[in-house]
């Protein structure tokens, strides 16, 4: 496996920073989950489009343009002669002091992994908990950035694992449903589809839109609504979605079960269509 580091393509053992990197010793970076899907990258401008949003807002400036970007992306795909892949791209603050100021780290690290990865939490209907931890509020710190600090999510996905289940859902700072730790939310009632604006603490998934607009092409109602956990414990469907995971249903919740525990016809109809597109929606890799 060969990795992208700072310009070349290295082993995946000889891939390594400097424990004086910021993105190692703060958080200090930003980064994308990204998939491949029959040798096509779904939507790589989208998560270049998000990555360069997130560097922006935290003032990290990336010495590379989009373009050049999406061929770092294509050429760890092909390098490695994937066709179907899971890539991680990260960009961090760079090497520094042990002082946490920014600017004495000159130069962004940057790397980039692809590898094969099935869906992350399988493809079954999943149990999840509420968990205690609340989403980062937009004035602390934006979940808009993705940013390389996950403490928050790895501290909730810590309860799920405690409560034997497969993942947590986490409030926002008023009690309103926010997202899961590696993913958005969509409960469905009556017919109609309704998911968190992406204004209350929640990333704006790429999955999340794509999902917006597959609902919209079938004429499915649907609509970005602040969500308490009333409406998920008694929703007719429940599902997630995220690159990591892709879509997947939640078939109880705090206890409560969704659907007696089968996969909902919006769900499915859903998942059925995100799995067509996903082929086609996207940057070639190969010629
Ligand atoms: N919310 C959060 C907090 C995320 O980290 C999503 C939503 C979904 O966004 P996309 O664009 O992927 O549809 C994410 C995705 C994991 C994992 O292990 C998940 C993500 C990143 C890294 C790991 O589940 N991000």
């Amino acid at each position: 496996m060969k990795i992208y580091l700072n310009g070349e393509f290295v082993e995946k053992e000889d891939a390594k920073i400097s424990v004086y990197d910021h993105g190692l010793l703060y958080g200090d970076g930003i980064f994308e989950g990204i998939r491949a899907y029959d040798g096509v990258v779904f939507k790589l401008k989208e998560h270049i489009d998000r990555l360069y949003d997130s560097a922006k807002s935290i003032t990290l400036e990336i010495p590379m343009t989009k373009e050049e970007m999406e061929k770092v992306v294509v050429d760890t795909v092909k390098i490695n002669n994937l066709k179907d892949a899971y890539i991680r791209l990260v960009i961090t603050r760079g090497v520094g002091d042990l002082g946490l100021d920014p600017r004495k780290c000159p130069k962004p690290t940057i790397f980039c992994i692809a590898e094969p990865m099935n869906p992350l939490l399988g493809e079954d209907g999943i149990k999840v908990i509420t968990s205690s931890v609340r989403r980062l509020p937009v004035d602390v710190l934006n979940p808009a950035v993705k940013s390389l600090n996950y403490l928050n999510s790895i501290l909730a996905k810590i309860q799920a694992n405690y409560a034997g289940v497969h993942e947590a859902f986490l409030l926002d700072s008023e009690g309103y449903v926010a997202e899961g730790t590696g993913d958005n939310i969509f409960v469905v009632k009556n017919g109609l589809i309704k998911t968190p604006p992406v204004s209350s603490s929640v990333l704006r998934g790429i999955t999340r839109d794509t999902v917006i607009e597959l609902a919209k092409e079938l004429d499915i109602p649907i609509v970005e609504e602040r969500l308490t956990l009333h409406e998920l414990y008694v929703a007719d469907e429940l599902f997630i979605t995220g690159t990591a995971a892709e879509l997947v249903p939640v078939v109880e919740i705090d206890g409560r079960v969704i659907n007696h525990g089968e996969l909902g016809e919006i769900t499915k109809k859903l998942s059925e269509e995100f799995k067509k597109i996903r082929k086609v929606m996207g940057t070639k890799v190969y010629e």
